[in-house]
């Protein structure tokens, strides 16, 4: 039998373990990407771990998201962040160059190569053939220097796409129908393989919209095949060299298949609060819409953006819209302003922002109260856009813009306008915003701001763990409701202290001051928690505020991961009718834990209630002796 695609990468970068889905393994990684609102604490924890230079083939560390300086705080952060990088040997992508995921894609992917990077967007990387996992700083960290990345086997599914888009119907819509169908836990270990005869009729930018936001799946990552339309794409970019064949054997087996008719899609949305929220435009009915967003990593290419300027050219955006555009690179944005679709672009009454997140993390852009917000985005999480009544549709460029000029929601396929674009054989490539790392470490002084507070580092594991349930919560909580990000908050991402302090704030306000008056304790969740951001703040602040383990019905798979790699322990409930007999402040003890790890099953007592269930404790050997020791980078150090 043959091999997949995921197979073939996962075969030729395994250094530990089996590949039997299940069964943890530890891969080799070729390049490392970070941004700076987790690259801050990823680079001081790479300092911390005491390593000389990085060991992968290329990092890069990239700024993109901190980008409205207030204060001190982001530049000072920028400069550390470019003088870490100098010194360890990662390129630096300076502010203005773009989106790290766009910018990755044009100047450093490459087919059947691995990448992690410290954001849950990485995926997007996949979309030219390159297997692009989202993780913590942390494992970023240590796959920097040199450390395999440890994953746990993943199911591969085959998506089988058949048939071609209609117009106006956009690839942005077969992503929200994979997760109208499968849902934002549907993916939780599986890696999606795009295959079919639809495959070619997709271009390289459509393709990354979709292994972009697979992310939203909870999936391990996406992957689409290299072909020729990858070689196109390539070219364009001027790294024919970097571009190899690669595709799945004519045999490949995979362990679950799903079919998407390209024909039979509609244009799509997902409604608030979840991008699984997912109805047809036309059910959504024509919401009157007060602000529409084009732009994130995962729709602000040139390909997304001269189709919207196509739309807007020679029209005015409605008098009652604020339409807000976010080019994902220079590249894209140089060369709209060259060939004059930009121009078309600020006469519709647009509102041209510089290339970065923007308002897809509240940098800037929050809608007012009530504010219906149509976005390009990935997700339209509670809270995100920072107006916690605001009320975010997800949609595709297309219908996106043909609503900013109607001003309610409308399905584009009502519109006929024509969107070929002639993609230019040849980019503008220049790199003059990525620089280099110097030749050696010596000869480069770290600068480092007020802000970088020292960060929390856990404690090792006592003979047994007690504590109050300091927070109740349900299912699918994001990691935006644990560390919310936004304009007041993301400055102080290496300021932990700081930033505890709004710890769970958009749905419990009460919370730190909580986990301060009970010393900490656990957290009590739902299916899927922690999905999501790669954001290990989500940990870190839970970590300095006293919490010992979090029980929830599942997790999602990045913040499992950075749970324990900050020695907070992730216990599954074995029955979840145990969720319903706790209540907030009730006493937990449980005794024995260092046997319990051992043996996976962990006997919780509820002094409260009286009561005693067992619970689930799922760690690999690996992961038991970093939360014995309170942590992975204690681990580290002392294995080192
Ligand atoms: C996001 O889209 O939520 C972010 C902001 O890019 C995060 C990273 C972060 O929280 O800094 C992510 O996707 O991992
Ligand atoms: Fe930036 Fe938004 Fe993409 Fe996250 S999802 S990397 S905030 S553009």
């Amino acid at each position: 039998m043959g091999d997949n695609l995921v197979y073939k990468i996962l075969k030729s970068h395994i250094v530990e373990g089996e590949l039997k889905v299940g069964e943890p393994i530890g891969i080799k990684i070729d390049q490392t990407l970070t941004q700076d609102s987790t690259g801050t604490m990823a680079y001081l924890q790479l300092e911390a771990m005491g390593i000389d230079r990085v060991k992968t083939k290329r990092s890069v560390a990239f700024i993109d998201h901190n980008m409205l300086q207030q204060g001190f705080e982001n530049a000072d952060d920028h400069k550390f962040i470019q003088t870490v990088a100098s010194k360890y040997g990662v390129h630096f992508s300076k502010p203005g160059n773009g989106i790290c995921h766009q910018v990755f894609l044009e100047r450093f992917a490459r087919p059947s190569e691995t990448l992690t990077g410290s954001d849950s967007h990485t995926p997007t990387a996949g979309g030219v053939g390159m297997l692009a996992m989202g993780a913590g700083g942390l494992d970023v960290a240590i796959a920097m220097g040199g450390g395999a990345y440890y994953i746990s086997t993943p199911k591969v599914v085959k998506v089988n796409l058949t048939g071609k888009l209609s117009k106006m119907v956009a690839s942005k819509d077969i992503i929200l129908e994979v997760l109208r169908k499968l849902t934002v836990k549907g993916g939780v270990n599986k890696v999606f393989e795009y295959a079919g005869e639809g495959v070619k009729t997709l271009s390289v930018p459509e393709r990354a919209t979709i292994t972009n936001m697979g992310a939203e799946l909870g999936a391990t990552t996406s992957i689409f095949p290299s072909d020729e339309r990858t070689l196109e794409f390539f070219k364009a970019q001027g790294r024919e060299e970097d571009w190899i064949e690669f595709k799945p054997d004519a045999d490949a087996i995979y362990d679950e298949e799903v079919v998407i008719n390209l024909d039979d899609l509609k244009p799509l949305t997902a409604k608030p609060h979840s991008p699984d929220n997912v109805v047809t435009v036309k059910k959504a009915g024509r919401i009157k819409v007060d602000q529409v967003f084009i732009g994130s990593c995962t729709n602000s290419s040139y390909e997304d953006l001269m189709k919207v300027s196509k739309i807007l050219k020679g029209n005015k955006v409605n008098p009652n819209v604020s339409l807000v555009i976010g080019p994902g690179s220079r590249q894209v944005m140089e060369m709209m302003a060259r060939n004059g679709a930009l121009a078309d672009i600020i006469s519709s009454g647009a509102r041209v922002l510089e290339n970065s997140c923007g308002p897809c993390i509240g940098m800037g852009q929050a809608p007012g109260t009530n504010g219906i917000s149509l976005r390009t985005v990935n997700r339209n999480f509670f809270g995100r856009s920072g107006t916690l009544s605001g009320q975010i549709y997800i949609v595709s460029p297309e219908t996106a813009a043909v609503s900013a000029l109607s001003g309610v929601l409308t399905d584009p396929t009502e519109i006929d306008v024509d969107l070929t674009i002639d993609m230019p054989k040849k980019f503008i490539i220049d790199d003059s915003m990525i620089l280099a790392p110097a030749p050696t470490n010596a000869e480069v002084e770290v600068i480092r701001g007020p802000n970088i507070k020292p960060f929390p580092i856990g404690k090792e594991l006592g003979s047994e763990v007690n504590g109050r349930v300091i927070i109740k919560v349900e299912d699918n909580i994001t990691t935006d409701h644990i560390m919310p990000s936004n304009s007041k908050l993301l400055p102080f991402r290496s300021n932990i202290p700081y930033l505890a302090e709004f710890c769970f704030n958009t749905i419990d306000e009460e919370f730190p001051k909580r986990a301060k008056e009970f010393n900490g304790g656990f957290i009590v969740a739902g299916s899927n928690y922690g999905q999501g951001s790669s954001r290990e703040h989500a940990a870190l602040a839970p970590l300095y505020l006293g919490v010992k383990a979090v029980i929830a019905k599942s997790f999602a798979r990045i913040h499992k991961a950075n749970l324990i790699n900050n020695g907070i322990i992730p216990i599954d409930f074995k029955n979840e009718e145990d969720y319903e007999g706790i209540e907030l402040l009730d006493e937990l003890e449980m005794e024995g834990i260092q046997n319990a790890i051992e043996t996976g099953i962990v006997k919780i007592k509820n002094l409260t209630k009286a009561t005693e269930f067992k619970a689930v404790i799922e760690l690999t050997e690996k992961e038991i002796a970093v939360i014995k020791v309170g942590g992975r980078l204690n681990y580290v150090k002392a294995n080192n």
